[in-house]
């Protein structure tokens, strides 16, 4: 691994324990609630949304591996000041995903995906343009768990790894060696309460796996429903699952909820890497032409067998 790239991941990982502390302050130092304020997606900010944002702005400003970031929390990217050294490295993150959870000791987490800058834009600033790469480009991507158990998951595009913080120690310890998805699953997580609004193949595939034993697929299933995408994706890498974010009908273009640059790529990536599979439906995430900073797309990952099948459901409806 390319000793910037190596840097880099080490400053995001001091920059997620330093999160995971402030997480587990909460009340305790007032941390918990909202701020009169919207982000770019018009969504109200949490407290914890815009301090863990700037945690990773400030880790990784001055450290000379990146050429600027781009985060949920940012209207465009932000350029390292001319005072800093520039790097050939972009960041893009999701400071904390599964904002809904903060104030209920919910889980969360951070997303992060690691992009080369172009080589023409050596001798300029890099532009939002230069971020628009297809994951499938993405060098690293990972996230960090902010559960019981503060983890770290990464790849650098050979296998999936995991670090557990050993808060005693205050430091990461190699625990979940070469993750990987089985990919056979029974299990399935999904907001059920937007039922109504689901295209035809995903309400083929819950109601199948809702009927259980007796329908079509013979086999009863369970759902989990963490309402944070990093918890969720979490429990597929450890044991299996299928996780949907589906476009539905409020949607247009086929877009979801969830963002193509700092969700959607880096745990496809990290999916795939752990032999597992990320579509939208119709197309790999990771092939997914982006067109903007803070696009959204729908979601389905995670075991290969459940997520192959309602891909098939859905080129079959077109
Ligand atoms: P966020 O990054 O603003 O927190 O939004 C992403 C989260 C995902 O983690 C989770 O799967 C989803 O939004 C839950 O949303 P909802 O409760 O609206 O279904
Ligand atoms: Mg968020």
């Amino acid at each position: 691994m390319p000793a910037q790239l190596r840097l880099l991941i080490e400053v995001v990982a001091r920059a997620c324990k330093l999160i995971s502390h402030t997480v587990g302050k909460g009340a305790l130092d007032n941390l918990l609630g909202q701020l009169d304020i919207e982000n770019v997606q018009g969504e109200i900010q949490k407290k914890l949304d815009v301090i863990s944002n700037d945690i990773l702005l400030e880790a990784n400003e001055w450290g000379g591996h990146l050429a600027a970031l781009a985060s949920e929390e940012m209207e465009t990217i932000h350029l390292i000041p001319h005072r800093y050294p520039k790097g050939e490295y972009q960041l893009v993150y999701d400071p904390i995903d599964g904002s809904s959870n903060i104030d209920v000791n919910g889980i969360v987490g951070t997303i992060f995906s690691v992009l080369r800058a172009p080589e023409e834009a050596s001798g300029r600033e890099v532009t939002e343009q230069d971020f628009l790469q297809l994951g499938r480009n993405q060098v690293a991507a990972g996230y960090a768990i902010y559960g019981p158990q503060t983890v770290l998951v990464l790849t650098v595009g050979t296998g999936v790894f995991g670090v557990t913080l050993d808060r005693e120690m205050g430091s990461w310890m190699l625990t979940h060696e070469r993750m990987s998805i089985p990919v056979s699953t029974r299990e399935f997580a999904i907001n059920m309460s937007n039922a109504r609004h689901w295209a035809p193949p995903v309400q083929r595939y819950i109601n199948e796996c809702l009927v259980g034993q007796t329908g079509p697929r013979g086999v009863d299933f369970n759902m989990r429903w963490m309402a944070s995408m990093v918890g969720d994706v979490h429990s597929n890498l450890t044991r299996g699952g299928v996780f949907l974010y589906p476009w539905d009908a409020r949607h247009t273009d086929r877009a979801g909820k969830l963002r193509l640059m700092y969700e959607a790529n880096p745990i496809g990536m990290l999916v795939e890497q752990a032999g597992g599979a990320a579509t939208d439906g119709l197309r790999r995430i990771l092939d997914i032409t982006p067109t903007g900073l803070h696009q959204r797309v729908g979601v389905i990952l995670g075991s290969r067998e459940e997520v192959e099948r309602i891909t098939c459901y859905h080129r079959e409806d077109t």
